[in-house]
């Protein structure tokens, strides 16, 4: 069987490392890449090919291949973006709009549904105030899709445009025999832990950066408050589902829009949880008020139901498995290296 042509861009960040070795484990993928970075020399021999530089201007290359599936994983996140904007809109929106019209173009020419799968975030819900997101607990993908932030506004978006290609691009569904569209599918992923990469210019990177420092013996200043919650996961389970969706048979999918969801917990909570395996660690807190307020708005945690009902999604790692078989021997293992 001849192995099928995927496009993961974005692919020298967090997610992009791990879902290259993840498509690369199963041998059924021709892995293309593409980043404003190099590749990391522990996933370069796992690609074909790897495309540097802005993707924006990097696309119309891209019109020479013949992708089955995309990945598109390349974005300015929450923090970042905030600081810069109008160039956060560019690549977030300008960058997912011009893959878009790039699948959209092969699947019509091709007669073939490329496969677009995209990574939202819990970033494109926002709650007013405090008091409402304590007052709604998990919520559902439709309700308070009120983003503060231009990264959750440019997914919100983007995750509009994806349907837009996919049902209704040029009014096409309405001919008497439509072309074959693009296959739109999109994740909100919660914060996401790897214990071998960090995030950057993420809100949610407090997690993360806590348990580093803690593992590295470093003092950490939290810059949110200790009750702060929102949701996150294990970077392998957050790999496991993306190649469940992109694996899913279309006719069970009811949604294009999935929350996903592996366990909720507190910045005290985090720290609690480093001090007993790091036991000298020094974390202490050190809110910044902007990005408090982003957390702010974001839930403390997500109803997963349809991607359990739809494509069969469980979580390998709850928190006590997160800790105690994912992250913390894995880091051992990587700091005393
Ligand atoms: C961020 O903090 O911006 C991301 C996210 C939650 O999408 N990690």
């Amino acid at each position: 069987m001849s192995r099928k042509a995927v496009l993961v861009t974005g692919a020298a960040g967090e997610i992009g490392q791990a879902l290259v070795q993840g498509l690369a484990q199963t041998g059924d993928y021709e892995i293309i890449t593409s980043d404003l970075m190099p590749l990391p020399e522990s996933v370069r021999p796992l690609t074909a090919e790897h495309v540097q530089g802005d993707l924006v201007y990097r696309v119309k290359q891209f019109y020479d291949y013949d992708f089955d599936i995309i990945f598109h994983l390349a974005a300015s996140l929450s923090s970042k973006a905030e600081v810069a904007t109008e160039e956060a809109h560019r690549i977030n929106v300008e960058g997912t709009m011009q893959l878009l019209m790039l699948a959209a173009f092969k699947s019509e020419r091709y007669d073939k549904e490329v496969k677009f799968l995209f990574p939202s975030s819990i970033a494109a819900y926002g709650f007013p105030d405090l008091a409402a997101k304590l007052a709604a607990g998990r919520v559902r993908e439709d309700e308070w899709n009120w983003p503060h932030t231009m990264y959750g506004c440019n997914k919100l978006y983007c995750e509009k445009l994806g349907m837009y290609y996919s049902l209704y691009h040029g009014q096409k569904h309405l001919n008497p025999n439509p072309p074959r569209m693009l296959d739109f599918r999109a994740i909100r992923f919660p914060g996401l832990v790897s214990a071998y990469t960090m995030p950057s210019g993420g809100t949610s990177d407090y997690g993360p950066e806590m348990l580093h420092a803690a593992a590295r013996g470093e003092p950490y200043a939290c810059f949110v408050r200790p009750d702060t919650k929102i949701s996150f996961m294990a970077m392998p389970d957050a790999i496991k589902a993306l190649l469940m969706l992109m694996n899913a048979r279309r006719e069970r999918l009811t949604r294009m829009i999935y929350n996903i969801d592996a366990f909720s917990l507190t910045a005290a909570e985090f720290r609690e949880r480093a001090m007993r395996a790091f036991p000298g660690a020094e974390i202490t807190f050190d809110p910044n008020p902007r990005r408090q307020g982003i957390v702010d708005s974001w839930p403390e945690d997500v109803d997963d139901a349809a991607a359990r009902a739809d494509w069969d999604w469980r979580p390998d790692f709850d928190i006590d498995r997160f800790f105690e078989e994912y992250f913390l021997p894995e880091i051992r293992r990587r700091y005393e290296k």
